[in-house]
């Protein structure tokens, strides 16, 4: 072959090859083209965190939102600030306050601050806030008090006291959605009416794993990274929540609803949520971030659930975790160190049509995957850790290389405890159908180009502005979506608020594995192309599209659209 030849081969390579994100589990060779080292822009000055402990501090379990009596709530709920509110009447009530405190990501931490913890935003003390756990048919109401000190008064050398709580990817009504523009301010609340309706009134459009974060418009990443997140999970007729249940086409996966109760100093019983945030703490155990850079915020430690890389104690059985990254910025691959098989059954808190086997999961920023993982493999006393093994140097997105064994980063350590009773639990074949793609109903074609102009981050070559629609769909149709990176070196993963969308096309070819279902975060690696289907239905109003990378959507990249009549 002649060298020319070879260079022509090479660059077909590279293009042949299939993205991280649009092939999640691709093999180790092709994924080393991503957001590459001579694309850098900002490289990685901040300081290290002190330096602390793997596996010493116990994981934490947020509790289930405790329920408060309606009438409790002073002023009552305004049915005419909500749509449907009366088709939809709120069965179960809970009041939130946002607050600035002190919280206990590692002992270690927390010994080097005056104060005895890490500074945070909470939601009612605690960061993540308590867990929405609710059921399709059982519609919800939420008050959210923003309590954080003004801004002088604020402690918090990042973000902003305003906040706006976005249920992510609720089928939520606008103005219940936490719009970036529907903010509070300190002393004022927000009623959140959570319909808790299937889109379309399908069963195939149950979503089962979300979260909620703060979407301040230009301090989401900060405001998020300072605190303010937690998760959701929803349960229907078929992923009930409860591996005894006997009522047919109930999946019966990993999981007893014991929220309160405890077998292992676990409340959650054996669903399990992890939420994933990377954070670099200051020399006063605080954490730290450089607004400065507007590529992107790297923590140098990963916390599940706000704990730095705590442990877990499982019993030798089947669990079911819900992995979601919580951001800012840091795409993940999570496999356990001894590289064994998880069942993959849900991709974006959607449960796949099957279960699919993976040995690793890979996440970017808003991206949920829950597996199944077996414990049975392993005795009593043994331990077993998930790790991260993507190579991430800034910002921008990942370098698509595979860490260095040395270079590892710890998440959690699972510690095998006895079994105290039966696993009933099951992982059937058959998950959830995938709700139909009628080509026929597609009545527009839109492209939305995420790219980088003037020193911040665009979509369609515009920056965020809450005075201009940028699309305005109507209900009661179907669309077809296109997202592309304009980009060489960096990774956008796109959010679109209120609906699912269902690829037609990555890069040109159909979705396979776990890419073949209900999604609402898109990762596009340099280059990448998604198109996908959309339909717009039960709601009107305003929502955003975004990129979840959230220090690029605080730095404009966001655009508004509208569902109308
Ligand atoms: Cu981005």
């Amino acid at each position: 072959m002649k060298r020319r030849d070879l260079l022509k081969a090479g660059a077909a390579a590279v293009a042949a090859t299939p993205a991280i994100f649009g092939g999640a589990m691709v093999p180790r060779s092709a994924q080393a083209q991503l957001c590459r080292p001579e694309g850098i822009r900002s490289p990685l000055t901040e300081p290290d965190s002190p330096p602390v402990s793997s596996f010493s501090e116990p994981l934490y379990f947020p509790p289930a939102m405790a329920e408060v009596p309606q009438g409790s709530l002073n002023p009552p709920p305004d049915p005419s600030g909500h749509q449907r509110f009366n088709e939809f009447l709120p069965q179960k009530f809970y009041v939130q306050h946002l607050t600035e405190g002190y919280w206990n990501y590692h002992s270690e931490l927390s010994a080097l601050n005056a104060n005895g913890g890490s500074l945070a935003w909470m939601f009612n003390g605690a960061t993540p806030g308590e867990t929405l756990v609710a059921r399709y048919g059982e519609p919800v109401f939420v008050r959210r008090y923003n309590d954080l000190p003004d801004l002088e008064n604020s402690l918090m050398p990042f973000g902003y006291p305003a906040s706006t709580i976005h249920l992510h990817n609720a089928h939520t009504a606008s103005e219940s959605d936490g719009y970036p523009m529907d903010f509070t301010m300190p002393g004022e609340h927000w009623d959140h009416h959570y319909a808790m309706m299937l889109a379309r009134n399908d069963p195939r459009e149950a979503l089962g794993s979300l979260w909620y974060h703060d979407h301040m418009v230009d301090f989401t990443a900060t405001n998020v990274y300072a605190g303010l997140s937690a998760m959701t999970v929803f349960y229907d007729n078929i992923d009930t929540g409860d591996e005894n249940d006997t009522r047919p086409g109930a999946l019966r996966l990993p999981g007893n609803l014991q929220f309160g109760g405890d077998n292992q100093g676990n409340p959650n019983g054996y669903d399990i949520q992890f939420i994933l945030h990377d954070v670099r703490f200051d020399q006063n155990g605080n954490p730290s971030y450089n607004v400065f850079d507007t590529d992107g915020h790297l923590g140098d430690l990963i916390t599940v659930n706000r704990k730095v890389k705590p442990f877990m104690n499982v019993e030798p059985r089947k669990y079911r975790f819900r992995i979601y990254d919580g951001g800012p910025s840091r795409f993940y691959e999570l496999e356990l160190r001894d590289q064994s098989e998880m069942m993959c059954i849900a991709n974006d808190g959607n449960l796949l049509e099957h279960p699919v086997p993976v040995t690793s999961v890979v996440l970017g920023p808003a991206n949920r995957f829950d597996v199944i993982i077996d414990f049975s493999r392993y005795s009593p006393g043994d331990h077993i850790d998930l790790v991260n093994v993507m190579e991430q140097i800034n910002g921008q997105g990942p370098t698509g290389r595979r860490l260095s064994a040395d270079k590892v980063m710890d998440v959690l350590r699972f510690n095998i405890v006895d079994l105290k009773g039966p696993d009933n639990s099951q992982v059937p074949s058959n998950l959830r159908e995938l709700p139909d793609i009628n080509l026929d109903e597609v009545v527009a074609h839109r492209e939305w180009v995420f790219d980088h102009d003037m020193g911040l981050w665009t979509i369609n070559g515009q920056f965020m502005d809450p005075t201009i629609v940028s699309a305005a769909p109507k209900q009661g149709t179907a669309e077809i979506w296109t997202f592309r990176n304009a980009g060489t070196s960096w990774a956008h993963p796109v959010h679109v608020h209120f609906e699912e969308f269902q690829v037609l096309e990555w890069n040109g070819k159909p979705p396979t594995g776990v890419l073949k279902s209900r999604k609402d975060v898109a990762v596009l690696g340099p280059g990448d192309s998604v198109k996908v289907f959309y339909r717009f239905d039960d709601f009107q109003g305003k929502y955003v599209i975004h990129c979840h990378n959230n220090v690029h959507e605080d730095n404009a990249m966001m655009l508004q659209w509208k569902i109308v009549p």
